[in-house]
């Protein structure tokens, strides 16, 4: 049997991880997976989950299973930070997952249970996961036009073109809630109530991958594409991670959520997203769930993870800006203002895997080959560095 197998493509973006380990040069600067570290490189344990995992193993009394959907109490206080009250809770179905990556795989696997013949609409580009996973899964895919070299911004007039021209009743249309992977470069609300528009004119379904809350422009700011979403569509599938917002990576804290204007649907959902927590795993991973549900449910730890947040965000915030203005100051343009515009761990500079290629060779910058940088690979003392190394590979 095993002679069978071959060998799998590697992920581009953990094998980044390996080559800059791997480099002996001082200096090197790495821009590439999506993890936040602070000016020193670190990415630390936030304080909030520091308290709340002290507070869970003195309180915690047993370890048995939870349930298929995992603790109700931890999809309670996740509905409520993704989506306020732009629904009511009865009208969502909700499982922890094991991360972000777990609630889209589910996702995608709850699309093809209830329409087989459901094609995906992914942006061009999108998290290569997301391809790749459905790929995997078999399911027919098409993507649209999203981001605009040119401009570095989104290509909207495209995008739309795209979806008009091609969306039909039951297509699913994937979009990333805030902070777009790998671009940075996002919709305003008048533009997502425009594409909202055009899925109700078709019947096709969104489904939204939000795994950055609270790292473009705040926590509240950052769902209200969603909610808006979630109020105005029949149905909607939302895949959240909280990976990134609360640093609890390797801890594996995802929920899956599945949205319906009418509550008379939600069991038969909720039943349905339990069966597949079943056929994949049983039981969710619990203890990131608990330190998020501990966190959101206790009013001191959550203003302070909110704040260290908010500081994580405005950090990143600062270091954008001083690229776009470092860039402004040695080019005499404002070709790279689009760096300060974007939003998020990460902006796409729109150049060629070539010049990504000699960046790496000749500066030590590692970015993923797309030229997409993660901006909390910088500090205040590599801004200049990297944006020299961008001029002068000619980008
Ligand atoms: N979706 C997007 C767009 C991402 O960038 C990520 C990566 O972190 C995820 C989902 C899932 O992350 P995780 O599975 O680590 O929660
Ligand atoms: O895009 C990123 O860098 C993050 C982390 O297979 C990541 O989302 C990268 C690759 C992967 C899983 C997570």
């Amino acid at each position: 049997m095993f002679e069978n197998l071959k060998e799998q493509p590697a992920d581009k973006i953990l094998a980044l991880i390996e080559a800059f380990k791997a480099d002996p040069r001082d200096g090197k600067i790495d821009l590439g997976v999506g993890v936040y570290k602070n000016a020193e490189g670190v990415t630390p344990v936030m304080r909030a989950v520091k308290a709340a995992e002290k507070k869970i193993w003195e309180e915690q009394i047993t370890k048995s299973y939870t349930g298929l959907a995992g603790d109700p109490a931890y999809a309670d206080a996740m509905v409520g930070l993704v989506l306020g009250d732009a629904v009511e809770r009865g009208q969502v179905a909700a499982v922890a997952t094991p991360g972000g990556t777990g609630a889209v795989r589910q996702a995608f696997e709850l699309v093809k249970m209830a329409n087989p013949a459901a094609r995906v609409f992914y942006s061009d580009p999108t998290w290569p996961n997301h391809v790749s996973i459905l790929n995997y899964l078999g399911m027919e895919t098409q993507s649209y036009r999203y981001f605009d070299s040119e401009t570095g911004g989104v290509d909207f007039e495209g995008m739309i073109a795209d979806l008009k021209a091609n969306l039909k009743a039951g297509d699913v249309v994937l979009l990333h809630g805030c902070c777009h992977n790998p671009t940075g470069a996002n919709l305003n609300l008048v533009q997502w109530k425009e594409v909202v528009a055009v899925l109700n004119e078709t019947g096709a379904i969104p489904m939204i991958d939000i795994a950055y809350q609270g790292f473009g422009d705040g926590l509240d700011a950052d769902a209200e594409a969603t909610r808006y979403v979630a109020a105005n569509v029949p149905e909607l599938l939302i895949a959240a991670s909280c990976s990134k917002n609360f640093g609890i990576y390797r801890e594996r804290t995802g929920l899956l959520m599945a949205v319906s204007a009418d509550a008379a649907k939600t069991k038969v959902n909720q039943g349905s997203l339990a069966f597949l927590n079943r056929q994949n795993y049983s039981f969710p991973p619990d203890h990131g769930a608990r330190i998020v549900t501990t966190i959101l449910t206790d009013p001191a730890l959550r203003a302070d993870w909110a704040a260290e947040l908010e500081e994580v965000r405005l950090g990143m915030l600062e270091l954008r800006k001083q690229l776009a203005a470092e860039l402004q100051r040695l080019t005499g343009s404002d070709r790279f203002a689009f760096l300060g515009e974007h939003r998020g761990m990460f902006s796409r500079l729109g150049t060629t895997p070539e010049l990504v290629e000699k960046m790496r060779a000749d500066s030590g910058i590692y970015m993923v080959g797309d030229s997409r940088m993660n901006i909390a690979g910088l500090n205040t003392k590599t801004v200049p560095i990297l944006a020299q190394a961008i001029v002068d590979a000619g980008v």
